[in-house]
């Protein structure tokens, strides 16, 4: 996350990788927009630490997360950068989710539909097969890549191009950038989603808890399980299911 306290000031957070607040680390960003998908090879070194010519204030570490206040005159607009922490021997981890968007937008996304007891084999492939449905509700379209799914078994997928579909215009494409009110398909290489009942919890790329749901059992192939309205607290099943469309129920 970045957040932009005045003029030339930020506080940028980042889940702590190992980056402990007395080991070597930088933080990069680049000018780049953040449809991009490639990080550009155009980069400048926002701040190393510790270098104290940069004056610069000590991370806050917690377990999890640090906390690291900078001053640049590098523009950190929203969608208008991305960011990556590199350890000493230049091991790098995007900050993407930092600067897609403010924390108000990213806390929005949903996992607004299920499919957890696909037609058939579970072991299906792409739209045959599990998946998990994503909406973003707000006014900003956001890149969830390298976000993670986990269920109560403690199995996580991390979202990647590879197992993401967005809609674009009439096709279906992979990508990992949700558009505002728009869906996106996280697809499930293997079976995960218990059709017994399960707990999923979806955290965003600085590891905060973005959505949780726990769904019962549905002894009913093909129906799916979902927000109606979108986004809504209130869930019912679907038969047939809406993947990358809007959820409604059967009559
Ligand atoms: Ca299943
Ligand atoms: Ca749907």
């Amino acid at each position: 996350m970045v957040e932009q306290i005045n003029d030339n000031h930020y506080l940028l957070s980042f889940s702590n990788l190992g980056y402990k607040p007395n080991h070597n680390f930088q933080v990069k960003a680049a000018s780049v927009p953040l449809d991009e998908d490639i990080w550009p090879t155009a980069e400048t070194v926002l701040v190393k630490y510790p270098n104290l010519n940069l004056e610069l204030l000590q991370p806050n570490c917690s377990e999890d997360r640090c906390l690291l206040p900078v001053e640049t005159n590098l523009d950190l607009k929203p969608t208008y950068c991305a960011l990556r922490i590199c350890d000493v021997a230049n091991n790098c981890s995007d900050i993407s989710d930092s600067a897609s968007a403010g924390d108000a937008s990213v806390s929005k996304i949903v996992m607004n539909e299920i499919m957890f007891n696909p037609l058939g084999n579970d072991t299906a492939q792409g739209l045959e097969g599990e998946w998990i449905e994503l909406y973003n509700p707000s006014a900003d379209s956001l890149d969830v890549k390298n976000w993670k799914l986990v269920d109560k078994a403690n199995n996580e997928v991390i979202l990647d191009k590879d197992n993401c579909l967005v809609k674009n215009n009439d096709s279906v494409i992979n990508s990992t950038k949700i558009g505002s009110q728009n869906y996106l398909l996280v697809l499930m290489s293997e079976p995960i989603l218990n059709n017994t009942g399960d707990e999923l919890r979806l955290f965003s790329l600085s590891g905060n808890l973005i959505d949780e749901v726990i769904y019962t059992r549905s002894d009913l192939e093909g129906l799916s399980y979902g927000r109606y309205p979108n986004a809504s607290d209130d869930w019912h099943f679907y038969l047939p299911a809406t993947p990358l469309e809007l959820n409604q129920p059967a009559n």
